[in-house]
């Protein structure tokens, strides 16, 4: 962390030098400007969301320590009520503390999952900035149990445990012990045990220390949107990962150009006091660097107008992808950097838009989902003389857009581990989120944790799913929309399924997911999904390598065969979009496409407010290269069940 900061400090203080220059000529057309007043946003309250998430997260964890448990009879609803509400705050758009401002208590509890008790230590929070009960559980458990989040395997007992007999506090003390042999020892751990919590480290170690991309997406969209709203800013935009919707991001990169040397200054000047910035870590001249609340750092950059394009494609990256731009500006005796294209007399030949940076390459712009160098350069090439090329197959692909899904096809009701009802999710996707179709694929019998539905129950469900949809039509006929009768059904270790095909087949559509076993050699792993796969009953094969990103490494498949099982069948694999899975990945995804396989986005929706991750599916499909044709659920219902299997 140390050593990117300072790098990235020194590489920023290299361009400063060269900008001074650009930036006297630049500003002084600009000076007979009137002076401007800053807007600042009246916030009085600070976003405590990720704050608030954090220690609800905490307090769940410490529940679930054997010693809690014992005494109080009801606390594995209360962990559950816990984790859900940490969920929801995390990722609301709007703050909590604005919230109570305009509502109090009252605005609190039409937070989603949030009940009487939660909404209370949330007015504490918000008022005193503390939570009594949680104090009280961290003073029995001094623990830095949030360094433990991520480490999949090592739960809350095993903390305890741990805590108890060594004194473990974080992690680096876990590791220590661990190097040194001595967690062996502890009544209940093994040689192995001691392995696996070394290995568990070092993935979390490796990746661990970025955020999910879904984390941070409100928060991110809402600094920009307030930044673009200061006076004086031309354009703001947040660039780097998160703008190549990457599934986990280092840090937030913000870009702004401005009209004047003087709004430069405003605006760093209210970044650095914006509430959600809990420490400054640099400033200068035309750039910030802060540490936020929740922990990620962000940087602002600010540029003059006529070098916006030029530094949003530099900032937007990757790395790699501007490395290539700046061979061929070079290929073409030009100077690409972030503050333009310049020619041999140093004249700046393009940089106010990224279009035209891309242009005076000889380049068609190019997504920033596809900016990886993994060959887009190549592809967007355009032909001599500026004529395009004619052959379809060497253009850059039209990338599914964020608009183009028109249903969901994994969504959970509360008649298993939903917390919606059947009706309350279809009309929720429908108005509030502009789809026209939904599937409920409630998990079935044999994963009993979700109250998994029976073959009765399934074919019941299906029953009030076609009286829905009377209702809805009835209700409403100018607005289509349909709900698909489904199921999450559960892969056994052998394979087969824990329902029959003859009931499986009365249902719209299915899907298939493993959910145990987690551990079989890759053969064995591969051939339940192929088998799955192979089964006609059986449409999609839903989050199909099972990882949850920075917590659990998939479990171990042969993706290729798994593709070319899925195209002879003709059966869809499934990118799930909740943020934690983005699974299939990018890479995979564009393995798919190029096998032809067919793939959906689904939200994987527990919740309504779950519909709103369909663009990190998006994103994802954009990263692998996927054409609209290549997602099924951008089909109507009707276009989408007529080419199943
Ligand atoms: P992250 O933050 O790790 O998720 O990934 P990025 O891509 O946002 O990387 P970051 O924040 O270090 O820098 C933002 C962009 O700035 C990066 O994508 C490309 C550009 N950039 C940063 N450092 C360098 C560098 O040393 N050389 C070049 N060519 N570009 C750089
Ligand atoms: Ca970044
Ligand atoms: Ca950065
Ligand atoms: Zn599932």
């Amino acid at each position: 962390m140390i050593d990117y900061l300072v790098k990235t400090k020194t590489f920023f203080s290299d361009a400063i030098t060269i900008t001074i220059q650009l930036r006297v000529q630049c500003f002084v057309r600009s000076l007979g400007l009137s002076l401007v007043m800053l807007h600042r946003e009246n916030v009085a309250i600070m976003s405590k969301n990720s704050e608030v998430a954090k220690i609800f997260r905490e307090i769940a964890f410490i529940l679930q320590t054997a010693e809690e448990k014992k005494s109080e009879p009801n606390t594995i609803f209360k962990i559950r009520s816990y984790n859900r509400a940490a969920e929801e705050i995390q990722n609301l758009s709007s703050d909590i503390g604005d919230i109570y401002e305009k509502e109090q208590l009252k605005g609190l509890l039409k937070i989603p999952s949030i009940g009487k008790a939660i909404a209370t230590k949330l007015e504490e929070y918000i008022t005193t900035g503390k939570i009594h009960y949680y104090d009280e559980l961290k003073e029995k458990l001094p623990v830095d149990v949030s360094q433990f989040f991520g480490l999949e395997g090592i739960g809350p007992k095993t903390i305890k445990m741990l805590y108890d007999n060594l004194g473990i506090k974080n992690i680096s003390d876990l590791e220590k012990a661990a190097l040194e042999g001595k967690i062996k020892t502890v009544p209940g751990f093994s040689q192995k045990k001691e392995e696996l919590i070394l290995k568990k480290i070092q993935f979390f170690r490796k990746d661990g220390g970025r955020r999910l991309i879904g984390e941070i997406y409100p928060l991110v969209r809402r600094i920009e949107k307030r930044l673009s709203g200061n006076t004086g800013v031309k354009q703001a935009v947040a660039v780097g990962s998160f703008r190549r919707m990457k599934e986990t991001i280092g840090d937030i990169d913000f870009l702004v150009s401005v009209m004047s040397e003087e709004d430069g200054d405003n605006i760093i000047d209210y970044f650095v006091n914006m509430p959600e910035v809990n420490e400054i870590s640099g400033r200068g001249l035309s750039k910030a660097f802060v540490k936020l609340n929740n922990g990620i750092d962000a940087d602002l950059l600010v540029v003059p107008e006529e070098s916006f394009g030029a530094a949003m494609q530099y900032f937007t990256g990757s790395k790699e992808h501007g490395v290539a731009m700046r061979k061929i500006a070079i290929s073409k005796g030009l100077r690409l950097n972030e503050w333009g294209v310049f020619d041999k007399q140093n004249c700046r030949v393009a940089g106010a838009t990224e279009e035209g940076v891309y242009q005076i390459l000889g380049l068609e712009w190019i997504p920033p989902e596809m900016r990886e160098n993994r060959g887009e350069i190549e592809l967007a090439k355009i032909g001599k003389n500026g004529m395009e090329k004619e052959e379809e197959k060497v253009r850059l692909p039209q990338l599914i857009a964020y608009d183009d899904l028109k249903g969901d096809l994994q969504v959970h009701s509360n008649n298993t581990d939903g917390t919606m009802s059947i009706e309350d999710m279809a009309l929720n996707a429908r108005d509030k989120f502009g789809l026209s179709y939904i599937a409920i694929s409630d998990h079935t019998k044999s994963l009993r944790l979700t109250n998994g539905l029976d073959e009765n129950q399934l074919l019941n469900q299906a029953n009030t799913i076609a009286e829905l949809n009377d209702k809805i039509k009835m209700n409403n006929n100018n607005k289509h929309f349909r709900i698909l009768s489904s199921a999450e059904v559960n892969i056994l270790k052998d394979g087969s399924l824990d329902i029959s095909n003859n009931v499986l087949d009365k249902l719209d559509i299915v899907g298939a997911a493993i959910h145990s076993h987690f551990s079989l050699p890759i053969e064995l792993q591969t051939a339940r999904l192929v088998s799955a796969a192979q089964n006609p009953s059986i449409d999609i094969i839903f989050h199909p390598t099972g990882r949850i990103i920075n917590r659990r490494e998939g479990y171990p498949i042969n993706i290729s065969k798994l593709i070319e099982v899925a195209n002879e069948s003709n059966t869809i694999l499934e990118i799930d979009a909740h943020y934690d899975r983005l699974d299939l990945k990018d890479e995979f995804i564009r393995m798919a496409v190029e096998n032809n396989v067919k793939l959906v986005i689904d939200s994987d929706a527990h919740h309504p407010l779950h519909y709103a991750f369909l663009i990190f599916g998006i994103g994802q499909a954009r990263r692998g290269w996927a054409k609209k044709g290549d997602i099924l659920n951008t089909l109507s219902a009707k276009g989408l069940l007529d080419s199943l299997k």
